[in-house]
């Protein structure tokens, strides 16, 4: 789609840190990275949000999120945990309309990021 952020990354027209691709998705890291190694998880076809989706692309990208989130976990000893989100809608604090997946690693308490 036309002026979509993360379609342009997907068709690689502007640059991502990508962290896995396969034919239906493409995650890579969030730019805002709430939490080190915040990654945000996208369908490489253009749906808004939950209300837009059918059901095989929504258990595509699901059967996919445990596999990402284990490599994440992996890649770094310190993760103890990951909230894992899907925001729908502006009230919802959606402000990509491209419908996305954000894993954010959780670290010890006394990690501070700020
Ligand atoms: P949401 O608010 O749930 O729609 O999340 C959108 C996220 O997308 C937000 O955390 C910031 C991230 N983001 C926006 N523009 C870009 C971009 O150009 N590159 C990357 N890597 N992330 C982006």
């Amino acid at each position: 789609m036309v002026d979509c952020i993360f379609c342009k990354i997907i068709n690689n027209e502007i640059p991502s840190r990508k962290v896995y691709e396969d034919n239906d998705i493409v995650a890579f890291l969030d730019l805002t990275q709430v939490t080190p190694g915040h990654t945000l998880v996208v369908p490489k076809k253009h749906v808004a949000d939950v209300f837009e989706i059918d059901e095989d692309l929504a258990a595509t990208i699901g059967s996919k999120i445990p596999k990402i989130a284990t490599a994440i976990k992996k890649s770094n000893p310190a993760i103890k945990g990951m909230n894992i989100v899907n925001n729908n809608g502006t009230v919802a604090y959606q402000s990509v309309f491209h419908s996305h997946i954000h894993i954010l690693p959780r670290y010890d308490e006394q990690d501070d990021f700020s």
